[in-house]
């Protein structure tokens, strides 16, 4: 059997914020909060016949899982359609279209009425409340976000399986170099180590989440999500106070992926093959 070292995420259905701090905020660790939605008027209403409802007529940005090529920039969207025939897509069809750092809440002003930011210590991002969707077994890429927030992520009508690794075992991640992304041939869900030995060495954590629950991914950690069924989640995000992070936030944001954008329309699928070469050539160093 191909297992990863994952271990399950501790659940628990409720935490004073005080009690948070001290055992996930402060150690880094992540956790899922069963019951913090149950007062929101999401936990009731969100599901994917209410957004087609509300906001069925507006125009998304969608991406497939075609591994990133030098043809498209950073985070550019593969294809546009309406939400509600995006939703009809999801309900009827496998597809692997989804959704992805969508600010829906911009656009639709009142869905902000049916959220609430959660007191667990955290000063959030008011402003930027993404969402996600994926249709059936669709699956996003092992990444980390590019500004080291802690991330509180929220998921709705469905289920999603998430693998989650610290940043500690990076190394062992196959980290493509100039990205935020593992080597993108990596199967998670059932990885070769004769592949990809280093993997075996990675500590991680798993966790399946359920329609209302509430994922805390500390700065920096790993994650890969796979949609079980149709559905959709809420990130909502906290800056990081951590100097380490802060100069790493930075650098990526404002000098790293521009790097990247420059070396891809020079060398095109040269430098991809490079950083691919790279990522594999520095993890099985490792093992
Ligand atoms: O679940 C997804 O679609 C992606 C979530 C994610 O990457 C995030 O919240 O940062
Ligand atoms: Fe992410």
């Amino acid at each position: 059997m191909n297992t990863l070292h994952l271990e399950e995420i501790p659940r628990i259905a409720a935490i004073s914020r005080a009690d948070f701090i001290k055992q996930f905020a402060k150690p880094q660790k992540p956790v899922v909060i069963q019951k913090l939605t149950e007062d929101w008027p999401a936990y009731q209403k969100w599901n994917l016949n209410y957004i087609d409802k509300i906001a069925g007529g507006i125009e998304v940005p969608l991406f497939d899982d075609r591994p990133i090529s030098s043809k498209y920039k950073f985070n550019e969207p593969h294809m546009r359609m309406k939400m509600s025939a995006y939703i009809d897509l999801l309900k009827t069809q496998p597809t692997n279209y989804r959704i992805f750092l969508y600010n829906l809440l911009k656009e639709i002003p009142v869905l902000r009425d049916d959220i609430k930011f959660p007191d667990l210590g955290f000063r959030y991002l008011r402003g930027i409340p993404f969402l996600f969707f994926g249709g059936e077994n669709s699956k996003v890429f092992m990444h980390y976000d590019i500004d080291y927030a802690n991330i509180l992520h929220f998921h709705f009508d469905g289920e999603k399986k998430c693998i989650l690794y610290p940043p500690s075992e990076s190394k062992f991640l196959y980290k493509l170099p100039c990205a935020l992304i593992s080597h993108q041939e990596i199967d998670f869900n059932n990885p070769d180590f004769t592949r990809w030995p280093a993997l075996q060495k990675a500590k991680g954590y798993i966790t399946h989440l359920k329609h209302g629950e509430m994922l805390y991914m500390p700065e920096g950690y790993w994650h890969q999500m796979t949609y079980l069924t149709p559905g959709f989640s809420l990130s909502i995000r906290s800056m990081t106070r951590r100097p380490k992070h802060i100069v790493r936030g930075s650098y990526n944001f404002f000098i790293m992926r521009y790097i990247d954008n420059a070396m891809r329309n020079l060398f095109k699928e040269k430098w991809m093959s490079y950083k691919n070469k790279k990522a594999i050539k520095r993890s099985n160093k490792l093992v």
